[in-house]
C-alpha cells in the first residue's frame, strides 16, 4: 500500500473531468486502496481520484465514528430529493478552510463495487453531503466554487503564498 500525494487548490489539474472506469480489475483495486489508506493517513473522511491525480471515476469514503466502514464507489451517480442541508465543509485539497455549503440532504447513488458489481444506495445527512463533495470532484469542481468570489480568492491567496514557502 502507499500514501498518494494530494493535489491543493489552485492545482488546475483538479479541474480535471475524470474518465468512467471501463473494468474494474486488479490496477483498480490497488489504486483503491492507496486511496483509503491516503484518506485515513490524512486524515479526510472523503476522498476523490481526482484529488491524487488520477482521472477516472472513483471516490472512496469512511464517515464511522471508528473510521472502520470504508466505502468505494466507481462510476458513480447520484440522484438529489427534495430538501437541503448546510454543513461546514473542509478538503483536503483546500487545507485549512471550513465553510458552510448547502446541499441535497437527501441522495440515490447507483455505482460498481470494488468487484464491478452494480450497488444502489439511498442516504441522508454526513454520508448524502461527502458523496456528493466527492461527485464534484470527478467533476472538477471544488467547494470552494459554491462560495463568493471573494471568500474564494482570499482562500486561493492564502494556499498560494502557503505553498510558495512550502516550494
Ligand atoms: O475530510 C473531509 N471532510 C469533509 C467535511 C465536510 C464535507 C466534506 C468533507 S470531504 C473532506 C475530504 C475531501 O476533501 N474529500 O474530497
Ligand atoms: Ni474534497
Amino acid at each position: 500500500m502507499a500514501i498518494l500525494e494530494i493535489l491543493e487548490y489552485p492545482d488546475p489539474r483538479l479541474r480535471t473531468q475524470a474518465k468512467p472506469v471501463k473494468v474494474v480489475d486488479d490496477s483498480i483495486r490497488t489504486l483503491i486502496a492507496n486511496m483509503l489508506e491516503t484518506m485515513y493517513d490524512a486524515p479526510g473522511i472523503g476522498l476523490a481520484a481526482s484529488q491524487v491525480n488520477v482521472h477516472q471515476r472513483i471516490i472512496v469514503l469512511d464517515v464511522s465514528e471508528n473510521r472502520d466502514e470504508p466505502h468505494a464507489f466507481i462510476n458513480p451517480h447520484l440522484e438529489l430529493f427534495d430538501g437541503t442541508i448546510e454543513t461546514e465543509e473542509g478538503c483536503l485539497s483546500v487545507p485549512g478552510f471550513y465553510e458552510p455549503v448547502t446541499r441535497a440532504e437527501h441522495i440515490r447513488l447507483t455505482a460498481l463495487d470494488r468487484l464491478g458489481e452494480p450497488l444502489e444506495l439511498e442516504t441522508h445527512g454526513v454520508l448524502a453531503v461527502c458523496i456528493q463533495h466527492e461527485c464534484d470532484h470527478l467533476e472538477g469542481k471544488l467547494f470552494v466554487d459554491y462560495l463568493s468570489s471573494l471568500k474564494r480568492m482570499r482562500i486561493r491567496r492564502k494556499l498560494e503564498k502557503q505553498q510558495r514557502i512550502q516550494a
